[in-house]
Parts: structure tokens; sequence; C-alpha cells
């Protein structure tokens, strides 16, 4: 056995069956056991930051980790941004990256490069193999490493000889590393504060927290003491009815601080203390008042499930009615608005879907128009690296089979990994894009005036996406993905209905 082979072999021993894969010469030995080896259902993405984005979507949606395999220091290089979306999502990934064999490296061959540095910005595991007799105990060590509580990125950097050479050894899986506790004084203190009453507390969830049960447990919190429950960044957010609306402290400067305003305490749960996307002249750089004390009930590394449910113990918090978000929205009418968009994607989210949503500034009010649909999950980009979206919904689909997915997409950040419909068509993935096509970068538009700077022709070049316009379903179309565009709410809700009794990738276009 080769140590490629031992690889795959440990690979599928832990659980870890599916690869997103973008190989190079040095990755040869892999791809070859793949064949040799039954059972690693391998996708293979056309750029890498294709690979890594889906590898964030399948953890997502599948609830444990995949295998990428990427192609030495440069390949890695490609998929970076959409890792450091993993990172920040927490999202547990087997990062395997190919290189140069241990015995050339040191002539410096072209694609020779600091495979490790690259990896370690974003990984919380690095490890380069460096025997052929240990690789399966580096594979074991990496599917172990990457779910540590909350997740994280195990790369497992792979130089060739030690895939190639004889002398593999299949590891047998390693356990799962126990998930902290909080300590009892961090129950204590969130109990205090609450048992004063709620009025003016913020109770901020984040990640692992932000499942059904812990949703359930926040609002028997809530219900027993008034404090307030808002969700900070999670990887998948279980929403419609029956799930707790948890709103999101808004992206907008002045609206975040609006909405914040009179808070007193804050008590974080697997949540960090809100900061801006970037410093404005002269604007706050948190929307908490500074009086604001800050508590925390659970870090990020701890279980967030186990201290909701011990300090709704410890408050005696009665169990709650089930959570009503009222009637569902019904399909929109008139001209296209973000909110006939919202209405018509709350109506027609079927039972169970996933939504990916990267809608940027079009999808601002979905919220509110999707709180009553079907129940489904949301899944959102944490790390601020735009296209993240399309990878992330073909890994979903990947993860999912069987769920609709559903891809709430802006046209700028749907270029960045537009290659992604190439693998939801070659996979025949149920998933439909609809592409907002404002034909611009909208955000930055707003964001040159937070910033004060006065723009003048070629700035607003540089946030302009037509000249020449980009021809959505034509793109679809040449990536083997079926597609249509429309300019109107009824032509939207009626190409969303039938997209989604489909099997298959579809692109809708909406011109907004
Ligand atoms: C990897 C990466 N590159 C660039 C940016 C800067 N950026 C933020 S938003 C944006 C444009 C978004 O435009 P679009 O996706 O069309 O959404 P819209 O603002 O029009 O709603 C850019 C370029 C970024 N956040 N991440």
């Amino acid at each position: 056995m080769n140590g490629a082979e031992s690889l795959v072999h440990t690979l599928l021993k832990s659980g870890v069956d599916t690869c997103f894969s973008n190989p190079g010469t040095s990755e040869m030995h892999f791809v070859a056991a793949l064949d040799r080896v039954p059972g690693m259902h391998c996708v293979l993405g056309l750029f890498e930051g294709v690979v890594t984005g889906a590898a964030d979507g399948y953890a997502r949606a599948a609830g444990k980790p995949a295998a990428t395999l990427l192609h030495c220091g440069p390949g890695l290089g490609n998929g970076l941004a959409n890792l450091h979306n993993a990172r920040r999502a927490s999202t547990p990934i087997v990062n395997i990256v190919g290189d140069q064999a241990t015995y050339h490296r040191p002539f410096d061959p072209p694609l020779t490069a600091d495979t490790e540095g690259w990896a370690r910005g974003v990984s919380g595991w690095v490890r380069t193999a460096s025997d052929v007799a240990s690789v399966g105990a580096d594979a074991a060590a990496a599917v172990q490493a990457a779910q540590i509580a909350p997740g994280q990125v195990a790369t497992l950097i792979l130089p060739s000889d030690t895939s190639w050479n004889h002398g593999g050894v299949v590891a047998e899986p390693l356990p799962r590393v126990p998930t902290p506790l909080a300590a009892p004084n961090q129950i204590d203190e969130a109990a205090a504060i609450l048992r004063r009453g709620g009025e003016g507390v913020v109770l901020l969830i984040g990640h692992a927290g932000l499942t059904q049960e812990g949703q359930a447990l926040a609002h028997r919190i809530a219900a027993a003491t008034g404090c307030r429950v808002m969700a900070d960044a999670g990887g998948t957010v279980p929403r419609g009815q029956g799930r707790l609306m948890m709103d999101r402290v808004p992206y907008v400067v002045d609206v975040a601080v609006a909405a914040m305003a009179g808070t007193k305490h804050l008590i974080l749960c697997a949540a960090k203390k809100p900061v801006t996307f970037f410093a404005y002249p002269g604007k706050p750089q948190t929307s908490i008042p500074e009086s604001a004390q800050v508590h925390v009930l659970a870090r990020r590394e701890q279980d967030p499930i186990e201290a909701l449910t011990r300090l709704a113990e410890t408050l005696h918090a009665p169990p709650a009615a089930a959570v009503d978000n009222g009637p569902k929205s019904e399909v929109g009418r008139g001209p296209v608005t973000p909110e006939s968009f919202g209405m018509t994607v709350g109506a027609l989210i079927p039972e169970g879907a996933i939504v990916v949503d990267e809608s940027i500034t079009y999808g601002r009010s979905l919220g509110a128009f999707t709180k009553a649909a079907a129940p489904h999950d949301w899944m959102n980009v944490l790390g601020g690296a735009i296209g993240g979206g399309m990878p992330m919904a073909t890994g979903a689909a990947v993860g999912a089979p069987g769920r609709r997915v559903i891809n709430l997409q802006a046209d700028g950040s749907a270029m960045y990994t537009v290659q992604s419909l190439w693998t939801q068509a070659r996979e025949r993935l149920d998933v439909t894009t609809v592409i907002l096509s404002n034909r611009k970068y909208q955000i930055l538009l707003g964001e040159l005036a937070n910033v004060g700077a006065n723009p003048g022709r070629t700035a607003m070049d540089m946030l302009d996406l037509g000249n020449p316009d980009l021809d959505w379903p034509k793109i679809a179309n040449g990536m083997g993905v079926e597609a249509a565009s429309t300019n109107s709410t009824d032509g939207f809700a009626d190409l969303l209905a039938s997209s989604l009794n489909r099997k298959g990738p579809f692109l809708i276009e909406l011109l907004i």
C-alpha cells in the first residue's frame, strides 16, 4: 500500500467520505488511489475557491467535514479567501495540499512556496507529512483536529513522495476531543444579571448556540426574564415558522448603533462583542454603548447548548409556548423591489430547503419576509470575503442530497467563483441560483459616502459592472446550467416555483 492509499483508507475510516478537489502533478497518486479504494465521493471544482467554499457549505449541511485536495502553495493560495470564510464560520475542513517531494524541494522548483506559512493564517492545525509510514496517522490526526470545538480548518501537506512510496499504514480513527463546559461562575454571573430583570439585557448567541435546541432554550430564557435575544455569526441557522426569529446586529454602523442603544448588559454565548465591519472616520467601532457591561456565558470553544441549559435551569425558567412567527408572506406583486423579492422568497421556500445568502445589499429585509416561511436552514458567508455563496451552495447540495438549495446571490460576488455552476451541472445538484443583477457593486457606493471619499468618474467606473453587461443565461448555459432572465415580480415567482420542482440546477437572473 502506498501513502496515498493509506490516506484515503484512513479518511474513510474516520468518516470523511467526500473530497472536493482540484489536483495537479503532486496529487496524482492520491487521484489514482481514489480508483483503487472505493467509497470516496470526489467532486471536481474548476478553481480552488470553489473547492474550499464547497467544503465549507458541505460541512455545514452534512454536519461532518469533507476533505479538499489542492495543488501546492499556489493552489492553496487560490483557495485561501474561502478558507478564511470557513475559519470565521468555525467550519471543520480537512484541507489536503499536495506539495513537492521532500528531496526535490531543496532545488526550489517553480511551484515551491511557503505552503505551511500560507496555510497557517487560515488553519487551526497544520502538519507536513514527513514519512510514508505516518501518513495514515497524520490523516487521522487531521480529522480529529478539524472537529475540535468549535471546528477549524486542519491542513495536511503531503510531499508527493510520501504519497507514492510504499509502506503506507491505515490508522484507526481518533476519538472526538470533548468540548469543554462553561465554568459555574459564567452561568452564575449571567443568571445574577437576568434575575434582576431582562430590561436592557441582550443575550447574543453565535455559532453552535444557534441550533434549534439553542433557540428553544433562548426563547425560554427570554420568556422568563424579558431579555432580548440576538444572533451573532452562525454557520447554519434554523429559520422559518416555529423557529425563534433572532435579529442580527445590522451592518450599517448608524443603523447598528440605533438597534443596540439601551443595552446595559451584553451576555455572550459563543459570540463576540459586536464590532463594525470597518472603521469609519468619526464613527464608533462598536454598536454597543460604552457603558454596557459584557458577560461571557460561554466562550466560543465551550459548549453553548449546555451553558444555555444550565442557565435556564438556574433561572427556573418554565417551558415557553411554541414560537409563532405570524402568517407566511404572500407571493410579491408589482414592481421588483427588495420587499416584493423578499415576499416571494418567503412564500415559496420549501420545507427543509437550505438558503445560502450572499445577497449583500438587496437581501437586507429578507429576515422579516422569511421568518414565517416553511422551516428551513439559512447559511451566511461569515468572513466578509465575497465569492463564498455559489461554492457553499454547491457543497451544501452535495452534503444534503434531497434538500433543495436556494442561493440568493449578488451578481458582483457571483463572478468570483462562477465556475461553481459547472460543478452543479456535472453533479446534477438541486440548486436554484437567483442572481440579483444590479450590475454594480452597490454596497461600495454606500461605503464611498461612509468613509467620506469624493467619487469621480474613475471611482464610479470601479463600482460599475455594466459596459459590458454580464449575460447570465449565456454564462450559465455555457457551463451546462439551464437559466432564464426576468425583470418582473410575477416572472420571478413563476421561475422560482418551477425551479424548485425540478431536478438539477437552474439559474434565474432577476434584473433589479
Ligand atoms: C474577497 C473580497 N474582495 C473584495 C471585497 C470588497 N467588496 C465588498 S462588497 C463588494 C461588491 C459587492 O457587490 P455585489 O456582490 O454585486 O453586491 P451589491 O453590493 O451590488 O449588493 C466588494 C468588491 C470583499 N469583501 N472580499
